[in-house]
């Protein structure tokens, strides 16, 4: 498959003011006719023909103005026509199978109704098209089918005719904001919904729906109140207002990804919309408001200006998650939702960024675009601008983002575009900033701090890192919120923003009759790890008296990785073992009878850092040995901290129901004391869970009882998860966490476990939610995925293998782990290797995965 480059950019040739689509829709089969009206695009180099884009499709007609096209054919896939004048009308019939669409692109079929997913590159799959995002038409769908299988039609935009008689009706709706093909969408099927309507800050009211299966209505609520919360939020912080007069999001149990922010028809992902307390744990209520935002945000930061290519993509996706992500730290507080997103960025983005599928935010090449949807486009583009808003404040960003919005509303723009607006708008200079975009790598900071005499010098060395296809890095520019605290008072000056832009800076400040202790990357003001000797001292100071939340969640964090990394790495001595220990032990307790902090900071504070994050602080990890070190550090604080742990679960089991922060709080807290108690007391441990477990009355308090007991080898083990998929049985979200809580567990034998449940009657490779709770869970599990028979990596390719004909897209994210097989040890690397080339060596295999192997072969 070919490499398409960003450098390699034109426009198309032709415009599509219009698009007609008329649909009979059947699940096995659909007769599709586009009509398209055709004008030369003046911009472009002129053409004697127009390529349209097709994946298996064929035409089952073309007709040229009304006639008949003889000269056509096709190349690859895609439809060519000879054209002769300025502008011409095209009519084009294809027929497609929703039924045996199992990669869920294009028009798919799903538990009996029809539903599309066209992003990125979908919409070629239904019909031939222009299929890019730079090509906008104005589109006008007609649907008829069979009423009873039917009964709800929808499209983008706003329903303007119905009708029919007897068992077929149709429904023609219009979408009067032009847009690219890839927010096409269509839905018909048996479906109830929710409704409700909004009124929109210049008085438009909104009809909102919400559908679903009839049984799954009452666990719309919480989606429905997400909804209007994002809607004002948008008009309220960004000055957004909604543009169409209904608004329609259609849950769907089999989707790919998250959502889609299809114009004016949402389609989501059952998880993102379903929940209820009985079913859905606290996590799952924010993924929803999350989500339901993300998608609703699009509206403006993806439709009303959406890419103008592909490698564009982080234009509105790290946008979109930065308006989110502000938006999540509005409704549930700002501190506990930035260590979230710090967390997931860690978890996920940094290892990429480390790893061989390392990629700019705005990449310069790829073969498959859908391999592109990564945690670096999204959550690192995100960062990215948050640092600008970081650099420029709250007001001055929204002066940025409110002229991006008015140049560029209606056109398909690019991630310079944005830069230059909000160079224009918030009064920044960019011009360096833009390295952020086009190099790869996370950046480290290299930080000391001297003290002679009362002067404090602070010098900071910035490296970025080599990545696949860019060797050399230039520095870039790194905002870092600091506070120097006075070792006599406990208290700092002020906070500073300071802008590390060279290789090598110092920053000096004098009054300091002391060493005082440096608070920096506050609130993580840029997406860097920090290099720096911290004495454990110091670190407890900050754990327990920075003012900023996010820093007291990092010195805790920094106190227990430098400890497991010394521990892992070289190998430390009896006593030194015994003072770190001490100090995270002090650091721990203080945390968890600390009155001044709620539960939910509580919660965070006492996570360890995971075994990802711990082996992306050393070159070459053992997994086995970094396990080792965490369960033992665990087990050891358990047993330390007894007396304060079991307390402290005493008092947050007195709030037990409820969805406010402090319910939620003391349901977050209490989960984490029994995962403590698990490593060090697991008789104690099991019975306390086993208690927890029956008596809940919300599914956060069931799964993480659950959780807990999965990993032990106790009686009640068998017990609860008998228990658990016997009450759920039929709710494939709840089951999907019964899967994943298997697959993840401590357990020792996890991985018989996940070789048994391959074969549960409930597991099927056609459903990605599933695929992804069994075999995600466990390539995220890792003392099972990186067991030393190189069993695990077997399962993860032989899963590839099997899924790739079915679903591509999936399977191709499940090389990853694979693909991080120089950063492990020799052994386990050859290993993880061997397996990567046997799936090379597959016949026919997809582009999607062909690219990820070939990257982490590379
Ligand atoms: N554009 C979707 C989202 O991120 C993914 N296809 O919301
Ligand atoms: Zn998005």
């Amino acid at each position: 498959p070919p490499l398409i480059r960003r450098e390699n950019y034109a426009p198309f040739p032709w415009l599509v003011p219009e698009t007609h689509l008329a649909f009979t829709l059947g699940l096995e089969e659909t007769l599709v006719v586009a009509t398209l009206t055709l004008e030369r695009n003046p911009a472009a180099d002129p053409s004697p023909a127009i390529r349209l884009d097709g994946d298996g499709i064929s035409p089952r007609s073309v007709a040229i103005d009304g006639e008949p096209a003889g000269d056509w054919w096709l190349d690859d896939g895609d439809l060519v026509i000879t054209l002769p004048a300025e502008s011409h009308t095209l009519r084009i019939e294809t027929v497609i199978s929703p039924t045996a669409n199992s990669q869920l692109m294009g028009l798919y079929a799903s538990n009996g109704m029809l539903c599309t997913q066209c992003e990125a590159e979908g919409f070629r799959r239904i019909t031939f098209f222009p299929d890019r995002p730079d090509v906008l038409s104005t589109y006008t769908v007609r649907m008829e089918g069979p009423k009873d299988a039917f009964p709800v039609l929808l499209s983008n935009g706003n329903k303007v005719a119905e009708g029919g008689e007897g068992a077929v009706h149709w429904a023609e709706w219009h979408d009067p904001w032009p847009k690219p093909s890839y927010l096409f969408a269509l839905v018909a099927g048996n479906l109830v919904a929710r409704k409700d309507s909004f009124t929109t800050m210049n008085g438009r009211h909104v009809d909102l729906a919400i559908w679903v299966r009839g049984e799954d209505l009452p666990r719309t609520g919480h989606a429905m109140e997400s909804l209007k919360k994002s809607m004002r939020w948008d008009e309220e912080v960004f000055g957004r207002e909604y543009d169409l007069d209904v608004f329609n999001i259609v849950a769907v149990g089999d989707f790919n990804m998250g959502a889609m922010e299809n114009k004016g028809l949402n389609v989501f992902n059952t998880k993102y919309v379903l929940a209820d307390p009985e079913t859905a744990t606290d996590g799952d209520y924010d993924g929803i408001e999350g989500v339901i935002a993300h998608e609703y945000f699009h509206n403006w930061s993806g439709n009303r200006v959406t890419c103008r290519d592909w490698f564009q993509l982080s234009l509105k996706e790290g946008f979109t998650v930065l308006r989110d992500q502000l938006f999540s730290q509005d409704m549930q507080g700002e501190a506990v939702k930035r260590i979230e997103d710090v967390r997931l960025l860690r978890g996920v983005q940094f290892p990429e960024d480390s790893g061989p599928l390392a990629h700019p935010i705005r990449p310069d090449s790829f073969r498959e675009i859908s391999n592109f949807y990564t945690p670096t486009i999204y959550n690192k583009g995100a960062e990215v601008i948050r640092m600008m808003r970081t650099m420029a404040g709250p007001e001055r960003f929204r002066r940025g983002t409110d002229l991006y919005f008015e140049r560029h509303d209606g056109e398909a723009a690019t991630c310079e575009d944005f830069i230059r607006a909000m160079e224009e708008g918030a009064a920044l200079d960019l011009a360096q900033m833009r390295l952020w975009y086009s190099q790869a790598g996370t950046p480290k900071v290299d930080v000391t701090l001297a003290h002679d005499g009362e002067t404090a010098t602070l010098r900071l060395r910035q490296t970025v890192p080599p990545t696949p296809g860019q060797p050399d890095k230039q520095p870039m520019p790194i905002p870092l919120r600091l506070a120097l605290f006075d070792r006599e008072s406990g208290r700092h000056r002020g906070e500073e923003l300071i802008v590390l832009a060279g290789e090598e800076e110092t920053f000096s400040w004098s009054g300091f009759a002391e060493r005082p202790i440096l608070s920096i990357n506050r609130g993580f003001s840029a997406p860097v790890t920090i290099e720096r000797d911290m004495p454990a001292d110091d670190l407890l100071f900050l754990a327990a008296h920075d003012d900023d939340p996010f820093a007291r969640y990092e010195a805790m964090q920094e106190l227990v990785l430098g400890h497991l990394v010394a521990a892992v790495g070289d190998g430390l001595s009896d006593q030194a073992i015994e003072a770190g220990r001490a100090a995270i032990g002090e650091a721990l307790r203080a945390v968890l009878n600390d009155p001044g902090i709620d539960d939910a900071m509580r919660g965070e504070l006492m996570m360890l850092p995971s075994q990802t994050y711990i082996a992306e602080a050393l070159l070459v990890a053992d997994p086995a040995r970094i396990h080792a070190e965490r369960e033992s550090l665990k087990a050891w604080l358990a047993r330390a901290l007894e007396s304060d742990l079991l307390p402290l679960y005493e008092r947050t089991s007195g709030a037990v129901a409820g969805m406010d922060p402090a319910a939620r709080g003391a349901r977050k807290v209490r989960t984490q004391v029994l995962v403590f108690l698990a490593a060090g007391n697991p008789d104690r441990a099991a019975q306390i869970a086993a208690a927890q477990y029956d008596g809940a009355r919300t599914m956060t308090d069931r799964q993480g009882a659950l959780m807990v007991l999965t990993g032990l080898s106790a009686p009640q083990r068998t017990h609860a998860l008998i228990d658990f998929y016997n009450r759920y049985q039929g709710n494939a979200l709840v089951i999907d966490k019964w899967f994943s809580l298997q697959a993840s567990s401590l357990h020792p034998a996890a991985i018989e476990h996940v070789k048994a449940l391959a074969h549960h009657a409930d597991f099927t490779l056609r459903n990605p939610n599933r695929v992804r709770s069994l075999y995600m869970a466990f390539a995220g599990n890792p003392h099972a995925f990186h067991a030393a028979s190189g069993e695990g990596y077997r399962m993860i390719a032989d899963l590839i293998i099997a899924l790739d004909p079915i679903n591509a897209q999936t399977a191709a994210r499940f090389v990853t782990p694979l693909g991080r097989w120089r950063r492990i040890e020799p052994g386990r690397a050859a290993l993880m290797r061997a397996e990567l080339e046997r799936i090379a060596g597959q016949p026919g295999l997809s582009r999607d995965t062909f690219e990820q192997v070939s990257r982490s072969l590379g």
